[in-house]
């Protein structure tokens, strides 16, 4: 099959620029598929899809009359999770990558992936994805063309996403857009002509997910899965768009964002940013315990903030769905959630019930006597295995939830009062505190952490830095990416959002968690607001300003003041400790440390030795 411009069957009505014709035709041409098929987002474009892909048994249609328009996929199972080892940039100098993330030469890359992509989407339809971050209109958003040959692909991404035709208008008008390819790897037809069968997840062993910040440009092969495939996600939103983002004056963030009503009604937006098992997601539904506050979800996993022309950031979510982790979503830890998953969801890796529905642990106390687990086997409580993946996903539209924000399409975005910062620290760490500066508050960023949990992470117990909950994420190198935020600090001055750390993990000498977490949530966010308002008292402490005697709303909740002193204890010694580790962990940055973080580690020192 030979494709051109001419013959890539783009679509009637629209104006397509010469350059994005001749893209298509190019990578049609490297990867030989059978047909190619721009999707207009369309209702109708969805339910063919879906029917072809109960059809191929990709999909298992569940019980509608439990799961209206709900469906269930099971990858293979070598195929469940984003492959940081196989994610590279490909910027040109490797120190523009810096140490936290794998780089790799862009001309020996471009080379292996014209190797791997050589005919990878033989035998079948190459699928043209135009797609929006963000709701169109605005100067936040930008759009994008995903190239695909997974299905599975395309009606998640119309879940996650803006695609379609408005999204191909644009780009007609000659708005930017970034070019992203994916192939799961697994073409239907080899070199010589012989077919074998599909399965019902395609994927390779070999996997590359790889980002070109000089061309912005995404190229993934071999993996079907999450982030490694829904090229507007990670990729887009958070890897190419930090490179964007610090060339243009903006941030791109691992943030979620919250719209917080106070009882006297005035607004507040808060974004937030956590590392992975902090419960974001819950956090962005959150169900607030204080009378008169409303909380409501804006999104859940990524922020795109910008100054707008009043001064102040403003922060969208440049998703339209959430692709969450389902393990441990119940009635108790996120009701809204929930209730979203009630119809038009796709589930991936969950189990499967004998009525037709879905099934994962944390959902119910008690287990099913009978599933089908995430690998297609029959599975009882007494299998010792887990009858879902841990790495289980939902993938629903944003206003499926019942918090979802009435301007969260806003293409202005919302004005950001506050950030917070979060781990998961048993110790050390006290439930709130307010950074004392902007660069105290990217200091905070910066060094946070999470203890790990599991042997399998490393020694337990021991420190996993997550800067700004970005240490995946980042698209160029982090010690550049923090000296930009502080660079943001100076352009924002006094109308920059005030930056608070939070920790609802902290555990008392027993191991009991000290927080009741969850909607009680809302009480620390209640006295960041109120500082913002400047209706709250702070005093000085060695993490930061921290809550005075009585200005934590604890009403309704019985916390003896005890295990509040425990919530909010500052050890010198041990805040010695970390200071030295902190010092550890930005000399692998070299002289690309910014000095003003340097400068922060000092003051934190100084705050240590005048507590002792
Ligand atoms: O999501 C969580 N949040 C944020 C909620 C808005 N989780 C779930 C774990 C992360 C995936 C939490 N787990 C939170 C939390 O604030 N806090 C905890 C720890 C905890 C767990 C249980 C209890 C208290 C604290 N209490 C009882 O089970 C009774
Ligand atoms: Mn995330």
């Amino acid at each position: 099959m030979t494709y051109t411009p001419q013959t890539v069957s783009a679509p009637a009505g629209f104006d397509i620029p010469q350059a994005v014709l001749s893209w298509v035709a190019e990578v049609a041409e490297l990867t030989q598929p059978d047909d190619v098929y721009w999707c207009d987002g369309s209702v109708e474009e969805r339910d063919r899809l879906y029917d072809q892909m109960v059809a191929s048994g990709m999909f298992i249609a569940l019980n509608p009359k439990l799961r209206p328009g709900c469906y269930l996929a099971r990858s293979a199972p070598s195929d469940v999770a984003r492959v940081e080892a196989r994610t590279f940039i490909c910027s040109a100098k490797p120190e523009d990558a810096g140490p936290t993330n794998n780089w790799a030469d862009p001309k020996e890359m471009r080379a292996t992936l014209d190797k791997v992509f050589a005919g990878s989407m033989r035998g079948r339809t190459m699928y043209v994805l135009p797609f929006s971050m963000g709701p169109l209109g605005g100067n936040i958003s930008r759009l994008g063309i995903e190239i695909t040959d997974s299905p599975y692909v395309v009606v998640n991404m119309r879940i996650m996403t803006r695609i379609g035709r408005p999204a191909l208008e644009g780009i007609c008008q000659g708005q930017d857009w970034v070019p992203a390819v994916h192939s799961v790897g697994y073409p239907l037809v080899d070199a010589e002509g012989v077919s074998r069968p599909d399965t019902t997840w395609p994927c390779n062993d070999e996997k590359y997910i790889t980002h070109f910040p000089e061309t912005r440009q995404i190229w993934s092969y071999g993996s079907g899965y999450g982030g490694n495939a829904l090229l507007g996600k990670k990729c887009y939103a958070l890897r190419i768009a930090s490179v964007l983002a610090r060339d243009e004056g903006w941030l791109a963030e691992h943030m979620l964002i919250l719209r917080i009503t106070s009882p006297e009604g005035r607004v507040f937006c808060l974004t937030a940013a956590f590392p992975s098992a902090c419960g974001k997601t819950n956090l962005a539904m959150l169900r607030p315990t204080i009378p008169g506050w409303k909380v409501e979800t804006v999104g859940d996993d990524i922020a795109w903030m910008r100054p707008g022309p009043d001064g102040r950031l403003h922060a969208i979510n440049p998703e339209a769905g959430f692709f969450g982790v389902a393990p441990g979503t119940s009635e108790k830890t996120n009701p809204t959630c929930l209730h979203a998953l009630d119809h038009d969801t796709i589930f991936t890796n969950v189990a499967l019930t004998d009525d037709g529905d879905i099934w994962w642990e944390g959902l119910t106390d008690e287990p099913p006597a009978h599933l089908i687990d995430w690998t297609g086997l029959d599975w009882t409580p007494e299998s010792g295995r887990p009858a879902a993946h841990p790495n289980s996903r939902f993938t629903v539209k944003a206003d499926q939830a019942e918090s979802i924000a009435p301007n969260w399409e806003d293409p202005a975005g919302v004005p950001v009062d506050v950030i917070l910062f979060g781990g998961r620290r048993a110790t050390n760490v006290p439930l709130i505190s307010e950074s004392y500066s902007w660069e105290h508050g990217v200091f905070v960023g910066a060094t946070v952490s999470s203890e790990q949990t599991a042997a399998a992470e490393g020694a337990v117990g021991a420190l996993r830095r997550d800067p700004f909950a970005m240490l995946p994420f980042c698209g160029y190198n982090m010690a550049d990416y923090w000296g930009h935020w502080l660079k943001m600090g100076r352009q924002l001055g006094d109308q920059a959002p005030r930056i608070f750390q939070v920790n609802w993990f902290r555990k008392s000498a027993d191991g009991k968690f000290l927080w009741p977490g969850f909607g009680d949530n809302s009480r620390p966010i209640e006295w960041a607001l109120r500082r913002v308002a400047g209706q709250a008292e702070a005093v000085d402490a060695i993490s930061g300003r921290i809550p005075a005697t009585g200005q934590l709303n604890l009403d309704g909740l019985d916390m003896t003041p005890e295990k509040v002193d425990e919530l909010f204890a500052l050890d010198p010694d041990a805040w010695a400790a970390e200071a030295d580790l902190t010092e550890e962990y930005f000399a692998q940055f070299g002289d690309k440390t910014p000095a003003e973080l340097i400068n922060q580690l000092a003051e934190l020192r100084t705050r240590i030795a005048d507590a002792r």
